[in-house]
């Protein structure tokens, strides 16, 4: 049995990381133009790293909780295949005990050279004079993927979504391509859990609805 699991902010929120489109969410504070783009940094590195730090900072404090853990174990049952594919910046999957995680749209852990493209681990406090330890270009950003960038991996991750016999989207609103249309390539069962319908909600063969903590622990038994 191959089963995809797209995972989106909602599963991290009742760890205390806030998503972006609920009421109060990231989006609500912060302009994503100014914080989410190439040009954004372009115009201001300074305030995309204080974003970025902060949600750092944010994401060590944070521990997994009982959604993280109850797809950590299904993972574990011989009987299935599981591949998460997250949304996700933090690493709240990995320490719950998930092997198999793919970060479509980046980590925080990460550090890129807009230069030379080096990839790194970031320290918890990056500097718009931090330079690239392989080309000395203070040219270090977030490796996360921002609007008008294309996500990590899309190739292996529409191949294992179309060839998925149960595909799961939890805690996303599905607003932000192409990880919306995901569900669209899936080859067999789909579900949404979430917390309400999100925009692509009739596309799934199926649905629950509830905080992440508790449909999906129940989802897993
Ligand atoms: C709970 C809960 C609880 C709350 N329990 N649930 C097609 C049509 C229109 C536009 C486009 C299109 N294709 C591409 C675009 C452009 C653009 C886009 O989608 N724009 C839209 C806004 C219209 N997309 C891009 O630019 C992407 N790149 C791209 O398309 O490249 C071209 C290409 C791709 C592939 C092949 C070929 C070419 C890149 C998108 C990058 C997104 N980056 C961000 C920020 C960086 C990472 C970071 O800083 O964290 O990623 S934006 C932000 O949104 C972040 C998230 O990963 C992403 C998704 O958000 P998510 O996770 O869904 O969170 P929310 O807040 O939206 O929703 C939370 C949900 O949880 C809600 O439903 C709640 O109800 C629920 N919930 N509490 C369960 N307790």
């Amino acid at each position: 049995m191959e089963i995809v699991v797209l995972t989106g902010a909602g599963i991290s929120t009742e760890s205390g990381l806030g998503t972006f489109r609920d009421a109060d969410g990231l989006w609500t504070h912060y302009d994503l133009n100014d914080v989410a783009t190439a040009e954004g940094f372009g115009r201001d590195p300074a305030l995309v790293h204080d974003f970025y730090n902060a949600r750092r900072a944010n994401c060590a404090d944070a521990a997994p909780n009982a959604a993280h853990n109850a797809l950590a174990n299904l993972e574990k049952s011989a009987t299935h295949n599981l591949t998460i594919v997250t949304q996700n910046v933090d690493d709240l999957h990995e320490r719950a005990g998930s092997r198999t995680v793919i970060h479509m749209h980046g980590t925080l852990t990460g550090a890129l050279c807009a230069a030379c493209q080096h990839r790194w681990r970031a320290p918890l406090v990056m500097d718009p004079t931090d330079l690239c330890p392989r080309c000395a270009t203070p040219a270090t950003r977030p490796d996360v993927v921002w609007f008008g960038e294309i996500p990590y991996q899309m190739d292996r991750i529409s191949e294992l979504v179309a060839a998925s016999d149960i595909f799961a989207a939890i805690g996303t609103s599905a607003e932000v391509y192409p990880a919306a249309g995901l569900v669209e390539l899936a080859g067999g069962e789909t579900l949404e859990l979430n917390l309400e319908p999100s925009a692509r909600t009739n596309s799934f063969d199926r649905r629950r609805f509830g905080p992440a903590t508790e449909i999906v622990p129940e989802w897993v038994v």
